[in-house]
């Protein structure tokens, strides 16, 4: 069986070896999850974000992921990924899959023993938590993934429960902070 582990609570705080931002293509920063990241880590994650290839500006299009060291954090690396815009970036449920599955692989390639995961696409992208979080934990619930440390930082009540429903299958109310 997988680990997985749902906490309420800020995922700068993680002490894992990977964070992955919910970020955007173009990968410079941005707000929500992404600028707390950006924020924490300080200017020398936006330094090796700079360093990530960019194709007409874009460095990771949405369903990919990108590794980069993580500054001031104390995870080793930060993992940018980039969701589906729901229902603009389209097989939206394909592409946040393909989210997940690039961020766990990348973790995996560099020897990472745990993850900590946001609620990707479900901010300013608006994609249903409910939908969104099936998605995620069906992913992370696979064989491969098995040697990796799983946790999701979910950043309000409703969406820990959603999240806890999903892995748990019952609608447990979590209160701050909630490691499972
Ligand atoms: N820790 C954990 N979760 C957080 C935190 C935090 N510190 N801050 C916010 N969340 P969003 P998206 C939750 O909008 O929908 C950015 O501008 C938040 O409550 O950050 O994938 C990027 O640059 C929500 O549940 O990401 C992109 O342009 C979840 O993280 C765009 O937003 C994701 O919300 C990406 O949109």
């Amino acid at each position: 069986m997988n680990t997985i582990k749902i906490i309420l609570g800020d995922i700068t705080k993680a002490d894992v070896d990977a964070i992955v931002n919910a970020a955007n293509s173009v990968m410079l920063g941005g707000g929500g999850v992404d600028g707390a990241i950006h924020r924490a880590a300080g200017p020398k994650l936006l330094e090796a974000c700079k360093k990530v290839k960019a194709i007409n500006g874009e460095r990771c299009p949405a369903g990919e992921a990108r590794i980069t060291e993580a500054g001031n954090l104390k995870a080793k690396y930060v993992i940018h990924t980039v969701g589906p815009r729901y229902g603009i970036d389209t097989p939206s449920e394909t592409l946040l899959a393909s989210a997940y599955r690039s961020s766990l692989d990348l973790a995996i390639s560099h020897a990472c023993k745990s993850i900590a995961f946001p609620a990707i696409s479900c901010g300013v992208y608006g994609y249903p938590p409910e939908e969104a979080a099936g998605i995620a934990v069906s992913i992370c619930q696979r064989p491969e993934y098995e040697s990796l440390a799983i946790i999701f930082y979910l950043f309000s009540e409703k969406m820990t429960a959603v999240w806890m429903k999903a892995v748990y299958g019952s609608p447990v109310l979590a209160k701050s902070p909630v490691p499972i």
